[in-house]
């Protein structure tokens, strides 16, 4: 949101007053200018004309394929409003790809759309230019204009019709769209696109993992256009509260714990993906770790526990002490069921070495482990030792962990 419009909603009618581009007052003007158009919100908080005319548009386009072009460097705001387009687009069978054209370099960011899953993909312009641009009935851009895009003239080279366009910045120029909703005293787009949902555009719905990520996503856009709520106004705390009956208030704290590392962030997408869950518990091998990055196998069981119908995440990893050229096996645990003991659990599972000492415990809600590799440490240079090495210390963690997770599995069948 542009810092112009920083003023709490008391003074909003100055606003106005000073500055005929913002709010209503510039709404006739635009009329006029944009034949096309078909809305042009007044950003008054009553988004309900708005969301009637895109319910109309989205139905008119059933069964399209559309471009959403986001910004080339993309914020929150900019990344959940065009997933929450994605997914009201989708209930009127409108299939979307959302581009950008630059990167995503914050680590908010990163995370965003690492953790969330957000189908959002980077295009090189000169890589759209040579993609077959004509699957696609329209595009869309959403907390944009076009201005701060470089995908958007290879777009409009390629003669793909602008559809619509949502978006709280100033008017930047001329837009020939047939859905136009510009409110630039909206502070977040997001506020707009949550306007839509909850005005019938979508149902979200708590048991739908999308739904829960996109609100979640959401959030986050609209906190971080705001400010942190601190320059919201009503219609954006309205919004926020709506969002709040489906977002994920776990897996947005993970979000905002932004000052991770990328290599931090690859070894939580690892634990998620390799992740095996068994009666609400959630373990996952990562493989191998450099030192500097052992901080991320809690922050993966952190991450793991959010889970909904997980009470227990288990993450481990076999990290590599470069100083010392030792290898050691780390483990963490995180729990979120009172009756788990994560002190007895760690020791019960891995027991002791032979010097009489536990190779972990625990506290409060979290455990952890630590098992020298030992003899077996290093020689990694050859890949299918190191494979084989990271498959036995997998599996013997595992058949540990089943016995207590699920006594009655057993994971090497000897027969
Ligand atoms: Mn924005």
């Amino acid at each position: 949101m542009s810092s112009k419009f920083t003023s709490s909603a008391k003074n909003k009618s100055v606003v106005n007053q000073n500055n005929p581009r913002a709010g209503v007052v510039e709404l006739p003007l635009e009329s006029k200018a944009n034949p096309l158009a078909i809305t042009t919100n007044q950003g008054n908080g009553n988004s309900g004309t708005s969301t009637r005319q895109l319910q109309n548009l989205l139905e008119k386009y059933q069964g399209d394929k559309q471009l959403v072009i986001i910004q080339d460097f993309p914020d929150p705001d900019a990344l959940s409003s065009a997933w929450a387009y994605l997914l009201i687009a989708e209930n009127y069978h409108i299939s979307c790809d959302i581009i950008y054209g630059g990167t995503l370099s914050h680590q908010e960011n990163i995370a965003l759309v690492k953790l969330t899953n957000l189908p959002a993909q980077r295009y090189k312009p000169e890589e759209l230019e040579n993609k077959d641009l004509s699957v696609y009935h329209g595009c869309v851009l959403i907390d944009s204009q076009g201005t701060n895009s470089q995908l958007y003239s290879v777009v409009q080279r390629g003669k793909i019709p602008l559809i619509a366009v949502i978006d709280h910045h100033n008017k930047q120029g001329e837009l020939a769209a047939e859905f136009i909703d510009l409110r630039p005293q909206t502070r977040a787009t997001a506020t707009i696109l949550t306007q839509y949902i909850q005005e019938g555009l979508l149902d979200f719905n708590t048991n739908n993992n999308q739904h829960v990520k996109c609100a979640t996503a959401l959030m986050h856009g609209l906190r971080s256009d705001t400010n942190c709520l601190m320059q919201a106004q009503e219609e954006d705390f309205l919004a926020a509260a709506y969002l709040s009956r489906f977002y994920d208030s776990q897996l947005l704290n993970a979000v905002l714990q932004s000052a991770r590392s990328r290599r931090v962030m690859d070894v939580i997408e690892r634990a998620l993906r390799n992740r095996i869950i068994k009666n609400n518990f959630s373990l996952s091998g990562v493989g191998y770790l450099r030192y500097d990055d052992r901080d991320a196998i809690p922050q993966a069981a952190d991450f793991l526990v959010t889970e909904e119908d997980i009470h227990t995440a288990v993450v481990y990893g076999i990290v590599h002490d470069e100083d010392q050229d030792i290898e050691i096996v780390i483990g963490s645990l995180r729990t979120a069921k009172l009756t788990l003991d994560p002190d007895e659990f760690i020791k019960e599972a891995f027991g002791k070495d032979s010097t009489g000492k536990y190779f972990g415990g625990g506290r409060n809600m979290a455990g952890g482990f630590e098992i020298p590799v030992g003899f077996l440490g290093n020689f990694n240079e050859n890949s299918d030792y190191a494979k084989l090495k990271w498959e036995v210390f997998d599996k013997q963690i595992k058949q540990k962990l089943y016995r207590l997770v699920h006594p009655d599995a057993s994971v090497i069948q000897t027969d």
